[in-house]
């Protein structure tokens, strides 16, 4: 998929500020900080659409990018910064609660996780709801560019290796290097295509 356009919609605090039309959605899910609103803008290649911060939980609304005037992507509120005994329904608040259970134009979800560090609990019960919610999602991890290529793989094969998440497929990327960018997108397109056919998706995407 090529970006021909992306622009900043709305930053909806409820529902009813949704855009009511009917395009495909695609939501980034995540903790604060693992860098959201940076792979937004690499993936679209503008530096500052998405607005990003080094302080944790800046977006507090779920923020609309449509992309070549055929899709959402949407901006989710990073959950778990504060640490301590938060659940994942309070920690991600209930407007990503509800978004993420009811929105009916949602098609996907990325779900991103540093690289380095791994899923933190609070993931691995996003992962969990993810399942129970039967859409298709992804895992991508992020901040690639903070590994070398072999300590990179070495987490990779953790992640592959054991636990709940290893029937799971992982994506690196880098907002940094722009490495993965090109697999997210054909998996973005593929998600968002109207009748899952790629021919088509890859028709209307010029
Ligand atoms: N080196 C490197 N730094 C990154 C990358 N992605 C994000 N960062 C940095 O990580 C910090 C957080 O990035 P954001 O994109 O604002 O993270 P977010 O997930 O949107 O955070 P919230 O909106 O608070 O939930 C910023 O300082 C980014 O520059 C990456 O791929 N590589
Ligand atoms: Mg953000």
């Amino acid at each position: 998929m090529r970006i021909v356009s992306a622009e900043f919609v709305v930053g909806a605090v409820g529902e009813k500020h949704s855009p009511e039309d009917e395009l495909p959605e695609v939501a980034f899910a995540g903790r604060s900080n693992v860098g959201k609103s940076s792979l937004i803008n690499r993936l679209v290649q503008r530096r500052k659409l998405a607005f990003t911060s080094s302080t944790p939980g800046r977006t507090q609304q779920l923020n609309y990018y449509r992309v070549n005037d055929r899709m959402y992507l949407v901006d989710l509120p990073g959950y778990g910064y504060v640490r301590g005994g938060l659940d994942l329904r309070r920690a991600m608040g209930k407007l990503t609660e509800k978004y993420l259970g009811g929105r009916r134009q949602l098609r996907a979800v990325v779900l991103l996780i540093d690289a380095r560090h791994g899923p933190t609990a609070l993931d691995l019960e996003m992962v969990t709801r993810l399942r129970e919610g039967g859409r298709p999602f992804l895992l991508v991890l992020t901040k690639a560019d903070k590994l070398s290529r072999p300590k990179l793989n070495l987490q990779i094969e953790k992640f592959e290796s054991g636990g709940e998440l290893s029937d799971l497929a992982y994506l690196p990327f880098s907002a940094e290097t722009g490495v993965g960018r090109d697999d997210l997108l054909r998996w973005i397109e593929e998600v968002t295509a109207d009748d899952g056919s790629p021919k088509r998706g890859k028709k209307q995407a010029r």
